[in-house]
């Protein structure tokens, strides 16, 4: 796991700022002009009163009993070159634990060594989905003319120093920051190339447990001589933190590494966040290489998944293997 000291700012030639702008600024008609339909990320504030705040104290009071699948990433994945990668993001094989079960494994410092994180879980039958932080950013996102959802809220809790590696989705994003910070660095869809993501046919071998959606390369150590291309994608390199309260939005195709920031030592040293993905604008659908290579990826992927799919029929515990398949889509 990188801590934020270890960050490089010196390996960037020029440094690109994504720009922060108030909710109360916009109605559906500008946000949908200067961000949506072009597919420019922006970082929107005033979304969630200061008063929300997600501790692990909160988590745990309201969410205790209740079951989550965790990816145990492990204290040397990324000491790895990820060419020899086997299972990268939602790839990785799940554990099912109880909430409060996961909150010891932060508290005790378990999570943070071996670097478990709950990542991309649905809250929709938790009481998450009744509070306050959730009713803002529901009406807030009607306010920007955000309408047609391509998943439900996720959560996602993790311990300070853990990153999320450099990938991009296929669909549009916003990232709510409800406890901590977060680093986020970010690249166009124009870069690519310069990123050497997984190839295409990995899917063929792999199924979807890696993906051509994830670079092969460390952002902030990078290997030139493998990858010489990288230099020009740092011309073009974001980088900001997102604070709590504040939402990220990204766009398809954009590229993004999130580092969940270590806390002060009296914090709970935990950093949670929500995000929701948005169906792309229709124009910017059809023209993105990025969401057709995606596709093609997951086409690939499709006899490995049959094969998996089959294999958890005949098993004893079926009701579990298949959760588990569909947990990486
Ligand atoms: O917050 C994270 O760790 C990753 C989030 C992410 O990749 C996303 O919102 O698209």
């Amino acid at each position: 796991m990188l801590s934020f000291n270890q960050f490089e700012l010196s390996s960037s030639p020029t440094l690109k700022s994504v720009p922060k702008v108030s909710i109360d600024a916009f109605t559906p008609e500008l946000f949908a002009r200067h961000y949506r339909m072009p597919g420019v990320p922006v970082i929107l504030t005033g979304m969630i009163s200061p008063q929300c705040n997600w501790t692990l104290e909160y988590l745990g009071h309201l969410l205790g009993d209740q079951q989550f699948l965790l990816r145990r990433y492990g204290a040397e994945r990324y000491q790895q070159d990820k060419r020899t990668w086997t299972s990268i993001g939602s790839g990785v094989p799940p554990e099912s634990r109880l909430f409060a079960e996961y909150a010891d494994l932060l508290r005790t410092r378990q999570a943070h060594e071996q670097d478990i994180y709950l990542a991309k879980c649905s809250i929709e039958h938790t009481p998450l989905l009744k509070t306050a932080a959730v009713e803002q950013i529901t009406s807030h996102f009607s306010q920007l003319g955000l309408q047609q959802p391509a998943s439900r809220l996720n959560l996602w809790v993790g311990p300070g120093g853990h990153v999320e590696c450099l990938h991009y989705d296929p669909t549009d994003g916003t990232l709510i920051q409800l406890h901590g910070s977060k680093q986020v660095v970010l690249f166009p869809p124009s870069q690519t190339a310069n990123l050497y993501p997984f190839p295409v046919y990995i899917h063929l071998r792999y199924g979807m447990k890696v993906r051509s959606w994830f670079s092969q390369v460390y952002p902030d150590r990078p290997d030139f001589q493998a990858f010489p291309k990288f230099r020009q994608a740092l011309n073009h390199r974001y980088d900001l933190i997102l604070q709590q309260g504040e939402v990220l939005y990204i766009p398809a195709g954009w590229w993004h590494e999130v580092i969940s920031l270590k806390d002060d030592p009296l914090g709970d040293d935990m950093v949670c966040s929500v995000n929701r993905f948005w169906q792309v604008p229709t124009l910017r659908a059809l023209t993105s290489w990025e969401r057709w290579r995606a596709f093609l990826g997951s086409a690939c992927a499709m006899p490995s998944v049959g094969l998996s799919l089959s294999m958890a029929l005949l098993s004893r515990d079926r009701q579990h293997k298949i959760k588990q398949i569909f947990q990486m889509f």
